[in-house]
């Protein structure tokens, strides 16, 4: 898959009274690489139809689309890829159905981190790295502890995700990280442009040294 450093995920609770794809612009604009539809409603026509428009808003601007939870959408709309829970479709099973699409899996632990590639994930998700209010039935946090481990052990793209914000980026980045991924803090902020510039300054920062 084409390399990454920022990654942003839907979280339409965090902007009411705004519409979806204008924030996801705004979130492009400030240079995000990846957008995922993370849409836990049930409604899949209503689904079916974000992602649609997601797809024609990340084609013209080059960049990856990604579903969450939902292969046949994915599918559907030729989504760049999909990204599986532990508790999903088994990687084995996704690759058969998505051919050579990106598969991207969250992991909470070394083991599933190891497994995950071996199975050939395209990369994998390292979270939740702090508390987090976004994820509801969310393990306990992993803390930048598992970062710096799956840094050290894992060689395929791994992207940190769960409670980051400009705030405790740092930490994050100094464990390890080189990607990121955030849905509050970025689609939450008054300045989703401006959020997304300062973390691909972080990551720029901490690139050179
Ligand atoms: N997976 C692990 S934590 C999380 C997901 C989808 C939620 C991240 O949201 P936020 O608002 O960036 O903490
Ligand atoms: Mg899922």
């Amino acid at each position: 898959m084409k390399d990454f450093r920022l990654y942003a995920i839907t979280g339409e609770e965090f902007h009411p009274g705004r519409d979806l794809i204008e924030v996801m612009e705004e979130a492009i604009y400030g240079g995000v690489d990846i957008i995922q539809l993370r849409d836990k409603s049930g409604d899949k026509p209503a689904i079916l139809e974000k992602a649609r428009a997601l797809r024609e808003l990340t084609r013209k601007h080059g960049v990856t689309f990604i579903v969450n939870d939902y292969i046949d959408i994915a599918m559907e709309v030729d989504a760049d890829g999909i990204h599986l829970g532990q508790g999903d479709v088994p990687l084995v099973e996704a690759r058969k159905l998505v051919g050579d699409k990106i598969i991207g899996i969250s992991t909470h632990a070394i083991e599933e981190a190891l497994l995950a590639e071996a199975q050939g994930a395209d990369y994998i998700g390292v979270g939740p790295v702090f508390p987090t209010k976004t994820k509801v039935d969310v393990v306990d946090p992993v803390t930048v502890d598992y970062v710096r481990e799956v840094a050290g052990k894992v060689k395929i793209p791994f992207v940190a995700i769960g409670g980051i914000k400009l705030r405790n980026v740092d930490e994050v980045i100094a464990a390890g990280a080189t990607r990121i991924c955030a849905i509050s803090e970025i689609v939450g902020s008054s300045d989703i442009s401006g959020t997304c510039r300062s973390f691909l300054d972080k990551l720029d920062k901490w690139g050179e040294s």
